[in-house]
Parts: structure tokens; sequence; C-alpha cells
């Protein structure tokens, strides 16, 4: 009996000792992109941030290269509650609503400058549709513009004929599409194994993210085309946000302005390292040439007047707030 008794006392106490760790709640974060991109790294230490700030309340674990959910699901993982919180480029659901698309209109902007007056157009419209979808963005980044890699020499759009082109989203699919390539959806995790074995041969992407696949060991071309510059998004479950006290609300918050911030420097940062990157693993890397430009131009006026269409009185009103703001 008194044998019992100690022990019970011993587990009491063990219990009231991992009290305070076990008051916290635990928040996994799936994240599509490698731990070592620009956008996880920001994203872990935005994690950091809320666990240290809220004291432990909140302790974010970050699951980067699709570990958790792959990057395709972790939208729906958010909305459905079966993560509270993750890490997304919305682009990826344009087949949801062309609105998700508003980043990936061929040459509407081609700088950094020009994408976040694009974005503070978008923004009213794409948080109207996260909120009628259970979910609040905390923050969002942008990539760097985006190139084409190819294993070749390409000066024009008839070079193009024919190649396998990774896609990421409903953009680069149908970029792909009038190209005359095919085009094959894989996840920027999975893309260095893709290019090794053939799977594809080409891209359209930014410079950090070839680097970070250090895709010189089977792609030999990189051009500049400054396409456009997609964004990724911090999204929270709803339901999840609502419970969050209004104290720690302010310290996410908080931590979510200084990931944007960091994030966002980190891009601009990025292009000109990355892109001396890939020349240094032993890319050809340099401006696309005025044929390929002009076709590329092209190519882009019929994606641009698709996503218009696409996307309506609402898409209507993002560009015409975007031409006003220039
Ligand atoms: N990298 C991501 C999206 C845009 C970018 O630059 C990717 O290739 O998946």
């Amino acid at each position: 009996m008194k044998k019992m008794t100690t022990t019970c006392v011993a587990l009491a106490t063990t219990a009231m000792m991992a009290l305070p760790a076990m008051a916290g709640e635990k928040w996994d974060l799936p994240m599509a992109y490698s731990g070592s991109n620009f956008h996880s790294v920001t994203g872990a230490e935005f994690a950091n941030c809320v666990t240290t700030g809220t004291g432990g309340d909140i302790e974010i674990t970050t699951h980067p290269s699709g570990s958790l959910f792959a990057g395709g699901d972790i939208k729906r993982a958010v909305q459905t509650g079966q993560v509270p919180i993750g890490e997304r480029l919305l682009s990826g659901h344009q087949n949801e609503s062309a609105i998700f698309g508003w980043d990936s209109i061929p040459f509407l902007v081609s700088s950094f400058d020009e994408h976040e007056k694009l974005y503070a157009a978008a923004l009213p419209h794409v948080q109207e549709l996260l909120a009628e979808q259970n979910m609040t963005m905390l923050y969002s980044v942008p990539w760097p513009p985006q190139g084409l890699y190819f294993n070749k020499e390409v000066n024009s759009v008839a070079d193009m004929e024919g190649l396998k082109f990774r896609s990421y989203n409903n953009a680069t699919a149908r970029m792909a599409e009038l190209t005359k390539m095919l085009p094959v959806s894989i996840e920027a995790a999975e893309i260095s194994q893709a290019f090794a074995t053939g799977v594809a041969e080409s891209m359209v992407s930014s410079g950090a993210t070839g680097y970070d696949r250090k895709v010189w060991e089977s792609l030999s071309h990189f051009y500049s085309v400054d396409a456009w510059l997609p964004r990724n998004y911090m999204l929270v479950n709803n339901d999840v946000w609502a419970d969050v006290s209004e104290a720690n609300k302010n310290v996410i918050n908080a931590c979510a302005g200084m990931a944007e911030y960091a994030g966002t420097w980190r891009a601009k940062e990025y292009t000109g390292f990355t892109l001396a990157g890939l020349a240094a693993g032993g890319m050809t890397v340099q401006p696309a040439g005025d044929q390929l430009m002009s076709d590329l131009r092209e190519v882009g006026a019929t994606m641009a007047a698709e996503w218009l269409e696409a996307a309506g009185d609402t898409g209507q009103a993002i560009v015409d707030a975007y031409n006003a703001a220039q």
C-alpha cells in the first residue's frame, strides 16, 4: 500500500511538472518547399517567433518539403481543420477561382514594385475568397520574377515545341500548351529527381527554386523573362483563429508582419544571388533574346485575355485598380 501511494505521488508530481508544457497548443504547419528555400526559412522563423512570443501557449512545428501534406493538399487541410495552419502558393488553386491566379498573369508586372501594387489591388478580393473558405491570411511573401529553364539553347517558342515542361499551377500548364510543350505537374520538392530522370526538361520558375534544387546538374540554360511574380501565403483556419486569445493574436500578427518583411527582403536579395549561383553551377544565364521575348509576349497576351474572361468583373476591378495606382 505504501508503495502504491509513493507511486501515485510520484506520478502526480510528474504530471504537475509536465503541466506548463501540456497547457500549450501544438500547431503543425505544413509547407511544400524544401527547408532550405527562403519561404521555408521565413516560415520557420515565424514559427519560432510565435512559440517564444506566446510563452509556449502556441507551439508551431514546421513540416517543409511537403512532408506532412503535398503542396496541392495544404489549402484543403487548413480549410477543413486537419491542420490549424499551413503555407501555400495560392495560384495553384486557380481552378477553384480565377482570382487566385491574379499573380500569374504574364507580363502584367515584371518588378517587385509593380507586383506590390498589383498585390494591393488583388488583396481585398483574395481575403474575401479566403474568408468564404474559412481561412485568414496571416502574411504573404512573393517569389522572385519567373524565368525559363531548359536543357538546351532556346531562341524562340518554336524551339520549345515537344519539350516536357514542369508546371506548378494552371498558368504554367497553360503556357506549356500554348507553346506546344507537354505540361507535367511536379512539386518543387521533386524537381531535381524529375530533371535527372528526364520526366521534365524545362520549367518556368525563379532563380531561387532552380538554385535551391541545384538544377544545373540536369539543365543548361536559364533565360530571364520576368514573366510574373507569384506569392506564397500563410493561412490559418478561422475556427482555430477565433479561439486564440487577443494577446496571442497580437503576438502572431506581429510575428507575421516581421515574416512578411523578412521574406520579401530575402526574395529581392536572392534574385541576383541565385542567378549568380546558377551561373556558378555551370548554366548559361542570360536575358531571353528578342524573338523568344516577342513570341512569349504573344502567348502572354492570350493568357491575360483568358484570365480576364475567367475572372470576370472582379478580375477587371483588380486590373483597373492596379492601372489607377501606376
Ligand atoms: N518557385 C516555385 C513557385 C514559383 C517559384 O519561383 C516553384 O517553382 O514551385
